[in-house]
């Protein structure tokens, strides 16, 4: 069987890291695409190279041009431009937006059967622009971002506790902003409710506050360290986590942006959930009962997309 077609919309940072994982992991065959002429074509040489020692196969290949996406299985976004220290993900909209028009014309054309998954910023509001643009089908794009915000609520909380972090679960809703909402009611350590360990006297209500404010502010403390760019590494094996939940059927559990009409009481949008991914994309929303404190901070992630989305509509109007 010929070796799943993995198209990388996006050099960058996180580009180029996506492309090293799909080689080392031996997930297919990848085309790193970019604007940039060069930048994809050195990326895909140099990771090509690293194959004799990690002893991969996969074939690595630079484009400028969307006709070398044609067939793609997998299209991974992240075309568009990164956060700088003062920055929000908000400020990012107009620019990105163009982006994603581009982008998503090209897969269209070029490849209307892959599973798209975005992670250009501002998340919730570009995987929405995205699918406009692109026309796929709903469950077939979706966003990156809650596998990340729980890998990063996770990594905090097995500090805390000073266990591994496979034994730690976490559960993030909403948007992917300061208006994110970890649920502490719904994560665990080996199946025990948060909660339930604050009673036990294992932790404290402050720190796992202080824990939940770090997870939302996650993005932030990367790119105030960094400097000239934002967080790339786990963002790029969180994305790779949901590719291959894709292209082996896991039915795997995972948090992401994704359409939500009915659950939840939303109409017809984009925004974190937890859902099912396997060969048919995005193939369940998750829905669950929340108390009145989480869904108070539902509703404010709730309107912060639904902000960001009018706001997209407006400058769609000046684009078209
Ligand atoms: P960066 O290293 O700047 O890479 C972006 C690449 O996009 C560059 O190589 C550009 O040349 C290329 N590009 C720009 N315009 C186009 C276009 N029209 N068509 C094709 N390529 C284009 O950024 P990065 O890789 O660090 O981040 C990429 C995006 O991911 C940014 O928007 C970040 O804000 C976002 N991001 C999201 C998360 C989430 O959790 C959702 C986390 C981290 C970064």
């Amino acid at each position: 069987m010929a070796r799943p077609k993995i198209a990388l919309i996006g050099a960058g940072q996180i580009g180029g890291t996506l492309a090293h994982l799909v080689a080392m992991k031996e997930l297919g065959d990848v085309v790193l695409f970019d604007i940039s002429e060069g930048t994809p074509q050195g990326k895909a040489l140099d990771i090509a190279q690293s194959g004799p020692s990690e002893g991969f196969d996969a074939r690595m290949k630079g484009a400028n041009d969307y006709a070398d996406i044609a067939g793609a299985d997998v299209c991974i976004v992240t075309a568009g431009v990164p956060r700088k220290p003062g920055m929000s993900r908000d400020d990012l909209l107009g620019i990105n937006l163009k982006v994603m028009k581009s982008v998503g014309e090209g897969i269209a054309k070029h490849a209307p059967d892959a599973f798209v998954i975005c992670i250009t910023n501002p998340l919730d509001a570009m995987v929405w622009a995205l699918r406009e643009f692109s026309g796929l089908p709903h469950n077939k794009v979706c966003g990156m971002a809650g596998v990340l915000d729980s890998a990063r609520f996770r990594h905090f909380l097995s500090l805390e506790f000073n266990v591994s972090m496979r034994d730690v679960t976490a559960f993030v809703l909403g948007g992917h902003g300061d208006t994110m909402v970890p649920l502490t009611r719904y994560s665990t350590v080996a199946g025990i409710p948060l909660p339930d360990l604050v009673k036990t006297g294992w932790t404290t209500q402050e720190k796992l506050d202080a824990i939940v404010q770090r997870t939302r502010d996650g993005g932030a403390e990367i790119v105030g360290l960094l400097k000239t760019g934002s967080a790339f590494y786990a963002p790029a094996t969180s994305a790779i986590e949901m590719a291959e939940a894709y292209l082996k059927d896991q039915k795997r559990v995972l948090p992401c942006a994704a359409h939500v009409d009915g659950a939840y009481g939303l109409k017809g949008m984009y925004v974190g959930v937890p859902t099912v991914i396997g060969a048919g994309g995005v193939e369940k929303v998750i829905d669950i009962k929340l108390d009145r404190d989480e869904q108070v901070m539902f509703d404010k992630s709730i309107e912060a997309v639904k902000g960001l989305v009018e706001a997209c509509k407006g400058i769609d109007s000046a684009l078209a």
